[in-house]
């Protein structure tokens, strides 16, 4: 820890060190060429995907969604000036999703229009310097996908991957990085288990169908990719740090072979592993409990659990010996000075499991703008842009100066 009167000292060695081209490092910095940015879904911020099986989902009685996303933040035409903020801010990097339901509205015919629409996403991105890492995957999935059985039916991952490759195919020299699949274990989970994402069944039986189907989707999808292009390849995972107490080894051993080991075990031919981390699970030998009553909780009732990264990070590197990459990571609140304190210490955890040897190639918030969170609606605010619900008018919270800032000098 430098004290206050190291402080300028340390930054007249920074400057002098850049004007030679060199970068101090201290112990609190990140390599050169690490990964600085945000991540958004195309179905949380595009608006207007009436082809998806999300949008009959919003509309459905008894989903329990808060309210249909309509608009969302209306990023399908406000992508470039996002862009350039994002850029402004002094991130390198930005992760977004394609639409699976645009690019393919009816199974077999891809739409032109819209692939090109992705290249210029893209191109913005190169324009701006930001590295861009598309995902073709997050959770949302043409409707027809979901008239034909959704990912119940296997015969999902081969069409999932055909789209992989045409889109791949048209937006090869635009991207060298990307992930499959954002969290192929949340729409088994949630879809076919607990009921609350389409589907809507709670069928335990389904969500192992669905998992293996996730599983073959990741798996075809990569090679369909690499066939197109040779770029580096991965998924995100959504990960819980799950901590036994009161006897429940036995209990956390069981869900994290359902919830995590089965889809790092398909990372085997991948590059690098996304890690999509925000809290805690205690879990006792009947299953997860809930937060302890007084528990502090963020704007989604998760557990405030900063050090939920690291330890999901030392447990994806010990899983799979893979590099990492931070896909995911963020607090839901309304109080922004809490969410650079959550983001304070959850990079700290990240500086650790590096000093430990871990190969961690980037850290990507969630999320870039505040957005439509799936079934609870527009409540929960992530993002480190405001959205106004009315106008769109964007409003840069004071955690993205502060995370662009340690994005700019790469050193906390
Ligand atoms: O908003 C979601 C995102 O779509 C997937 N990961 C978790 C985020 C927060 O719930």
């Amino acid at each position: 820890m430098l004290s206050v009167a190291e402080v300028p000292i340390l930054n007249a060695l920074r400057s002098q060190a850049a004007r030679v081209g060199c970068r101090v490092v201290t112990s609190r910095s990140f390599a050169p060429g690490f990964l600085w940015g945000a991540a958004t879904s195309a179905y949380q911020v595009e608006g207007g995907n009436y082809t998806s099986d999300w949008w009959v989902w919003e509309r459905q009685p008894g989903s329990g969604c808060a309210e249909p996303s309509l608009d969302a933040c209306d990023h399908y035409h406000r992508y470039r000036s996002d862009i350039q903020s994002l850029a402004n801010l002094g991130f390198n990097a930005y992760r977004f999703s394609l639409e699976w339901s645009r690019i393919e509205p009816e199974p077999g015919e891809y739409s032109r229009a819209q692939l090109d629409h992705y290249r210029r996403m893209l191109e913005a991105c190169h324009e701006h310097g930001l590295t861009p890492i598309p995902t073709f995957h997050h959770f949302t999935s043409p409707r027809w996908v979901a008239e034909q059985d959704g990912w119940a039916n296997p015969a999902t991952a081969e069409r999932f991957a055909h789209y992989c490759r045409v889109a791949a195919a048209h937006l090869r020299d635009l991207f060298e990085m990307a992930i499959t699949i954002n969290e192929p274990n949340m729409p088994p989970l949630l879809g076919y288990q607990d009921g609350i994402f389409p589907p809507g069944l709670r069928d335990p039986g389904a969500r192992q169908l669905v998992n293996a189907t996730f599983i073959r989707a990741h798996e075809l999808a990569a090679e369909a990719i690499r066939t197109e292009t040779d770029v580096r390849l991965g998924l995100a995972l959504a990960m819980v740090d799950l901590q036994p107490v009161d006897g429940g080894e036995e209990a956390a051993a069981a869900l994290r072979q359902v919830r995590e080991d089965v889809f790092l075990d398909a990372t085997s031919g991948d590059d690098f592993v996304g890690v999509n981390a925000y809290t805690r699970h205690e879990v006792g030998p009947e299953g997860i409990r809930a937060p302890a009553a007084g528990a502090r909780l963020t704007g989604l009732g998760w557990e405030y659990w900063p050090q939920a990264l690291e330890a999901c990070v030392r447990r994806a590197a010990d899983v799979t010996g893979k590099p990492i990459l931070v896909t995911e990571n963020g607090i839901a609140t309304d109080d922004d000075s809490e969410r650079i304190a959550y983001v304070t210490e959850a990079l700290t955890g990240l500086r650790r499991c590096i000093e430990a040897g871990i190969d961690v190639r980037g850290y990507l918030y969630w999320s870039a703008l505040d957005n439509f969170e799936w079934n609870h609606g527009y409540a929960p605010k992530f993002g480190l842009i405001g959205v106004d619900r009315v106008t769109q008018e964007r409003t840069i919270k004071p955690s993205a100066t502060w995370l662009g800032a340690i994005a700019g000098r790469g050193s906390l």
